[in-house]
């Protein structure tokens, strides 16, 4: 039996008092798009229909490299961590599935995890695996890289954990495993770029033969950081080429702030999957060289733009267009949960937005080359306020139609602070 972790009676209390004005909104809102020809109800149920994954990982507030700043009630391990999942999932409805990370995750008996995530209305999404960072008593380190280091031990070593990660998914119903390496250099010269990916190449072979039949290598590119001259899967271009040779189950996931300024995403998003190659994403924003920012805090349009790619792709998809969506944060000022579920309403915002666009128009704007009203399809489904058409989908879920304010009327925080040990300050650099 599923047991969650907020009051039903909270949210339908918050709810009773929001109703009115809701349905008000909903009806105005669809009085206006059935002029434009389009059936509210019928978007209503394709946002119902939508989900994205949360991070295990930032359930927690994770800090910079300067510092972290803990807050009282933080979860310390998987089982809270699931716990603040599960409150996420209660108030917005639209992420029912986590990705965990290993060895972060570890536990004794994954069985027992899967149902207590059950339990809490939770199931699992991709599994991540960490060869960028050395565990206690672990044989070999990674300082010089994991699946393309020069130390043959070392490449093994990041292949039989990542192996390792994929029985872990097996157990918890996972079909999915992220690889994100950090390996890359700090200076010129350190390393030749073509053995670097000679060596990661060979070493990422023995991962994808180990892979069941039902299941994608995900490749994660990062332009830097924490190698600071080049990274071994540095851009799509390193990444689709690497699962091309790698074969149909090697599929590359876009983590949205990992790519250089003002980089043109929704382009590469059209890319990947015109090459059947889109695996999934990471969501997230950034302003300059970051990847840790709410979704759509900082360029909500970019966001939008994906998503329209996205619809589109959909419409004409191509090797079984399936991405896996996944929030991938981390908050160093904010409650992580209040973070994630503003980071949800966004990211389900520019979907609803992208199913907006009246793709007739924009396709016919774009073969006479109307340029104006190409910009302007989209201009138009941009500015509409899908928030009511997000609040009823959550409603009819048994959610919360102002998740942020049932949070805080919850009192949930305050709760854990009472019953959760304190978080180590951790270590920053100054
Ligand atoms: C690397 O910056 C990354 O985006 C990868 O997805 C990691 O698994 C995650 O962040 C957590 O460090
Ligand atoms: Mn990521």
């Amino acid at each position: 039996m599923t047991q969650l972790p907020l009051s039903a009676d909270l949210i339908a209390e918050a709810n009773a008092r929001h109703a009115d004005a809701l349905d008000e909104d909903y009806d105005a809102l669809g009085r206006k798009l059935a002029r434009t020809g389009i059936d509210i109800e019928a978007v209503l149920g394709r946002v119902a229909g939508f989900s994205v994954a949360v991070p295990s990982w930032g359930a927690g507030r994770g800090g910079t490299r300067f510092a972290k700043f803990p807050i009282p009630g933080e979860p310390t391990n998987i089982h809270e961590k699931l716990e603040d999942c599960a409150v996420i999932n209660q108030l917005s409805r639209v992420t029912p599935r986590v990705s965990p990370h290993f060895p972060w995750d570890k536990v004794s008996d994954f069985a027992a995890l899967r149902e207590e995530a059950a339990t809490l209305g939770l199931g699992w999404d991709a599994v991540n695996s960490n060869t960028f960072q050395d565990q206690r008593g672990q044989a070999h380190t990674y300082a010089n890289g994991s699946l393309s280091a020069q130390d043959a031990a070392t490449r093994q070593q990041a292949v039989e954990h990542n192996i390792e990660c994929i029985e872990i998914g097996r157990q918890l119903g996972s079909t999915d495993l992220t690889v994100w390496v950090g390996d890359g250099t700090n200076f010129p010269g350190q390393q030749d770029f073509a053995r670097s990916l000679d060596r990661y190449l060979d070493a990422a072979s023995q991962v994808y033969a180990a892979l069941p039949d039902d299941w994608r290598m995900l490749l994660e590119h990062k332009m830097f950081e924490p190698a600071f001259y080049s990274t071994v899967i540095s851009d799509w271009g390193s990444s689709i080429l690497a699962a091309q040779e790698l074969g149909p189950k090697a599929k590359c996931l876009v983590d949205l702030g990992h790519h250089a300024p003002n980089v043109n995403i929704e382009q590469i998003v059209a890319r990947l999957h015109r090459f059947g190659k889109l695996g999934g994403f990471h969501f997230n924003d950034s302003k300059y060289g970051d990847d840790d920012l709410d979704s759509g805090s900082i360029n909500p349009h970019q966001l939008f733009l994906v998503f329209n790619e996205l619809v589109e792709a959909e419409l004409n998809p191509r090797d079984g267009f399936n991405p896996s969506y996944m929030i991938d944060q981390s908050h160093n000022v904010t409650d992580p949960i209040e973070s994630m579920l503003s980071s949800a309403e966004a990211i389900t915002g520019c979907f609803a937005k992208a199913l907006l666009v009246d793709r007739d128009a924009l396709h016919a704007a774009q073969e006479s080359n109307d340029t104006m009203m190409a910009f302007q399809a989209l201009r138009r489904a941009y500015s509409i306020d899908v928030a009511p058409i997000l609040a009823k989908a959550r409603v009819a879920a048994g959610g919360a139609i102002d998740v942020l304010e049932a949070y805080r009327l919850s009192q949930y925080r305050a709760r854990k602070a009472q019953e959760r040990k304190a978080v180590g300050l951790g270590a920053g650099i100054v």
